[in-house]
């Protein structure tokens, strides 16, 4: 890894690009003396170059690999070749080969079964650390495939343990039949005890074909809280973890895990006021992050209010308080409990300190799988866009100028489970959006959504649509647009933008509208990021 720093590094000299920081993704362009583009970085692992005639025409433009900074796959575009990076097949009947019909670069792997078989194509992976989340993902492309139930064309991940056992596994989303390049993705967090990771493109108790390209594994929003599983050995004293209790006595490793083989014991013999917990400064402002941990309790007594649970306080430069939340308070004797709470940071926070409580309480108390997570995708500005999150559709920031009867979520979904639903009974003007603060003024933007209608009757121009708005420091609106209005019934549908945020831009408003209209629609996968990142 440190040899690729070193030769990124050097690439960004050679090329002058303004990239400062290169485990986080940033386009970069390199132009010529007489400005023409010569070079664009388009992903964290893959560049686009230009050449030109001696009069200025393009003459191609290719795309290849440059280094692999993220991910944790080796030659998962296959531009190197079938086998190159590791990649093999366990004994079985498969039939890999190389092909030339890809979605990145020029090459990508081709499974053919001529009978329902089960044929494979993976490699062995390590460098990752247990207990991070990871985000595996992968492109197929099918003809005619036909599967047992719930077999077909997929993604697979095997997690193993030195003694080479399975811990845990994961299918991910396999598909049949005839389908142009589709997407596979899933978030997946290494177990404790991991050391070797198995992953595979699958064509599994299946015939037919099945395409694989870009197979990538990127860490994503990493875990903010240092050994939150209790796993390292020096997890109990180091700098991290502390407490203000007077009795820290009371605190302990403990060996029975919610996951992995260790979890933090609080115990109180009498009514007493039990912590442990660390602050953490690499907070962004105005995001939101899923704060989560699991508790056990045996013989808790408290009063109201009080009891095991989790709490954070968010603090200012000057060290005030800025706010605090006492999280799920548990009594009694249960088994292991999920005690989580979205939080946005606020403009003023500098840090946060999360802890695990006994308070006020007698009783035991065990706490594991603490996690402090950034929600959104990276790049993308839009908190919550797909409504997935677990406390519903208002999360993120979203919100209406308009009744909010006709707005709920919905089990229709687009990507994952939920999306949003605007059903006006008649004519009328109904929206569900939020508001932006942190872009650049002058970068190019796409906005995107996918919406389904139903019955959706307007005037023309009216309808079911994507709505922007772009607002200076007084409030005053530059500029706005409405965005393919849908009408009548369609299934999912992909309306996108290109915006370039004009100066003078303190924020802008992005919304889902059902506006001048009847019917119902409903809209999923909302996202707002920088055109030049795909
Ligand atoms: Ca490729
Ligand atoms: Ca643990
Ligand atoms: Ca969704």
């Amino acid at each position: 890894m440190d040899f690729m720093k070193i030769f990124a590094s050097t690439l960004l000299v050679v090329f002058g690009l303004l990239v400062s920081n290169l485990s986080v993704f940033a386009v970069s362009y390199q132009y010529s003396d007489n400005g023409q583009l010569e070079y664009m970085q388009l992903d964290s692992d893959l560049a686009r170059e230009y050449s030109y005639d001696k009069n200025g025409n393009l003459l191609q433009a290719k795309e290849h690999q440059t280094v692999y900074p993220g991910s944790l796959v080796r030659n998962g575009s296959f531009e190197d070749g079938k086998d190159e990076g590791g990649w093999t097949s366990w004994p079985g009947d498969s039939t890999v080969l190389l092909d030339n019909d890809s979605l990145r670069g020029d090459k990508s792997i081709k499974i053919v079964n001529k009978n329902k078989s089960y044929s494979n194509w993976g490699q062995t992976i390590t460098g990752f650390i247990p207990g991070q989340t990871y985000l595996m993902e992968g492109w197929v492309k099918t003809d005619n495939v036909t599967a047992l139930p719930n077999h077909g064309a997929f993604l697979y991940v095997s997690f193993k343990n030195a003694e080479n056992n399975e811990l845990a596994y994961k299918w991910i989303d396999p598909i049949t039949g005839t389908n142009p390049w589709k997407r596979l993705g899933a978030a997946i967090t290494v177990p404790e005890g991991t050391a070797s990771i198995y992953i595979s493109a699958m064509l599994y108790g299946a015939s037919g074909t099945a395409w694989f390209d870009e197979i990538k594994i990127n860490e994503v929003n990493p875990n903010l809280i240092f050994n939150g599983g209790f796993e390292k050995e020096s997890g109990r004293d180091d700098n991290h973890w502390g407490s203000w209790s007077p009795e820290t006595s009371n605190i302990k490793a403990d060996n029975a895990g919610h996951t992995g083989a260790n979890s933090l014991l609080l115990q109180n013999k009498d009514m007493a006021y039990t912590n442990w917990g660390q602050t953490i400064k690499d907070i962004k402002k105005g995001r939101y992050y899923l704060f989560e941990g699991w508790v056990k309790t045996e013989n808790v007594d408290a009063p109201e209010n009080y009891g095991a649970f989790l709490y954070y306080s968010i603090r200012d430069a000057a060290g005030k308080e800025v706010s605090n939340e006492w999280i799920q308070p548990q009594t009694g004797t249960r088994d292991w409990t999920r005690l989580s709470r979205i939080i946005k940071i606020p403009r003023e926070a500098k840090e946060i300190y999360i802890s695990t409580m006994l308070y006020g309480a007698s009783g035991k108390a065990w706490f594991d799988d603490m996690k402090l997570i950034e929600m959104n995708d990276k790049g993308d500005l839009i908190q919550n866009g797909s409504f997935e999150w677990e406390y519903g559709i208002k999360e993120g920031g979203w919100w209406s100028w308009s009744t909010t009867d006709n707005i709920s979520q919905s089990d229709l979904a687009r990507d994952g489970k939920k999306s949003v639903k605007l059903q006006n009974p008649g004519q009328a003007y109904t929206n569900w959006g939020q508001t932006i603060t942190d872009f650049k003024v002058g970068e190019k933007y796409t906005l995107e959504g996918w919406v389904k209608v139903e019955n959706v009757q307007a005037p023309p121009l009216y309808g079911a649509f994507l709505y922007y708005n772009f607002k200076d420091a007084n409030g005053k609106e530059i500029a706005n647009e409405w965005v393919e209005p849908q009408v009548g019934s369609k299934d999912w549908t992909k309306i996108s933008k290109d915006v370039i945020v004009p100066a003078g831009t303190k924020e802008i408003f992005v919304s889902t509208m059902l506006y001048g209209a009847s019917g119902t629609a409903w809209f999923d996968s909302i996202k707002f990021y920088p055109a030049s990142s795909r």
